[in-house]
């Protein structure tokens, strides 16, 4: 049998904060547009070389590492009662484009060194410890967020939908993974599924990408519920034509329908009610995207979401009424109006907040309850498993822009408090 393990050695041990800012700095070189910014979409080259980075690190750590059939990423350290649901921390290192270094990949290299934390200072877990990579959390590439968490947390839909999914230049799912080198298993998605129970805990360590952790010099952030989040695409086709000599009561410019739905979207998430609703028209397209031919079809992406899953619903209710109302009177046709996802809040554990407090409290460091307004891949976790999050501060709230950054000694903080967490969770 093992002694109780003291903690407190725990709550010495440093972080290798150089070597911790080395593979953040390195891993933002494998991107697809120049520094600062970060482009990384899934399967892409540079997604598979990220990938491979990932790994070795994994493998130095003494993790052993496994990948399922769309490339979620698993790297374990076995506890002495491995028969016991492990514990698992990750995110994700794919980045939308022209975005930010930090995204993501904080939890993702932080829980690897957090595992290298536990190993120096003589841990043992009892539960064994899982970092997992999670496979697209961005939507940028096939338009669904988290793709690879919604499969662990067994998407049926999502398994069906992928068999017929393409990108914008029409290369399927199936082969954009067979590039990255997933080949095996696809015929059959549900081999992702994991079943409700695997793990104990998951807990994801993540950046803010909101300002109020800095603005109250507060080091943690103690997630207690994830927003709810929603994404439409909708199309309209006119019959464009010449822009000069189609004069205006002939016209039904698709464009103009697209640009009344945007602001239709502002109206409707600001008479919500709630300073908490928010929407954004992210994607506008206009075909064929000449000056001087009036648009004969528009393409519209739109991101809504509230913690309040009831009000964020009235919202999508009321666009689908707007844009059916809009092709109406502008006589464009509605060629689609699609709800890609729809998806309910998730509340953190108990378990685990509490167990993260008090790892705060130990560590001596400020902390407060929040909610977190972006999605991550712990609202699916949370699915299988309790889930939790642990914030560090960000400049400004900066995300999804070049300007994204997080100081080495909030990325610290952080990294121990996962640290001490796994360890309580793990000996739970
Ligand atoms: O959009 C989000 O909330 C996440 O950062 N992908
Ligand atoms: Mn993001
Ligand atoms: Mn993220
Ligand atoms: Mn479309």
């Amino acid at each position: 049998i093992h002694e109780p393990q003291s903690q407190d050695s725990l709550l010495s041990l440093s972080v290798d904060s150089e070597s911790l800012q080395k593979q953040i700095d390195e891993l933002s070189t494998l991107s697809d547009t120049p520094a600062p910014s970060v482009t990384r979409i899934l399967y892409s080259e540079k997604d598979v070389l990220a990938r491979r980075f990932i790994k070795n690190l994994m493998g130095l750590s003494g993790l052993s590492v496994r990948e399922d059939a769309v490339g979620n990423i698993f790297g374990r350290w076995d506890g002495y009662e491995p028969e016991l649901a492990p514990v698992s921390t990750g995110s994700h290192i794919d980045a939308i484009p022209y975005s930010g270094k930090y995204d993501g990949v904080i939890g993702v290299l932080g829980a690897i060194e957090a595992i290298n934390v536990l190993k120096e200072s003589g841990f043992k877990p009892k539960r064994s410890l899982e970092v997992i990579m999670f496979t697209s959390e961005e939507p940028t590439r096939f338009g669904i967020s988290c793709l690879g968490s919604r499969l662990l947390a067994g998407s049926k839909e999502l398994a069906e939908l992928l068999e017929r999914t393409v990108d914008s230049q029409n290369i399927s799912f199936f082969d954009a993974a067979k590039f990255a080198g997933y080949a095996n298993h696809l015929e059959d998605l549900t081999s992702v599924f994991l079943k409700k129970g695997s793990y104990s805990a998951f807990i994801e360590l993540h950046i803010e990408q909101g300002p109020i952790l800095e603005e109250e010099a507060t080091s943690i952030g103690v997630v207690t519920a994830i927003a709810a989040p929603a994404s439409i695409k909708v199309d309209f086709e006119g019959n464009g034509g010449h822009a000069g000599a189609v004069l205006m009561p002939m016209r039904n410019d698709a464009g103009l329908a697209a640009a009344e739905l945007a602001l239709a979207v502002e109206k409707f998430v600001l008479e919500s009610g709630s300073i908490d609703t928010v929407g954004t028209v992210g994607i506008l397209e206009l075909h064929p995207g000449a000056i001087n031919s009036i648009p004969s079809k528009s393409h519209l992406e739109i991101d809504t979401r509230d913690i309040d899953e009831k009000r964020r619903n009235v919202v999508i209710e009321k666009i689908h009424q707007s844009a059916l109302s809009i092709s109406e009177n502008r006589g464009v046709k509605l060629s689609e109006f699609k709800i890609v996802n729809q998806d309910p809040p998730a509340l953190s554990e108990d378990l685990i907040t509490m167990a993260t407090e008090s790892a705060c409290q130990e560590l001596n460091l400020t902390y407060k309850k929040m909610i977190s307004r972006a999605y991550h891949d712990s609202l699916f976790m949370a699915r299988i498993s309790p889930m939790g999050m642990i914030f560090i501060p960000c400049y400004k709230g900066y995300s999804h822009k070049p300007e994204e950054f997080a100081a080495i000694e909030d990325i610290v903080n952080g990294v121990r408090v996962l640290a001490l967490t796994l360890a309580k969770l793990s000996l739970a």
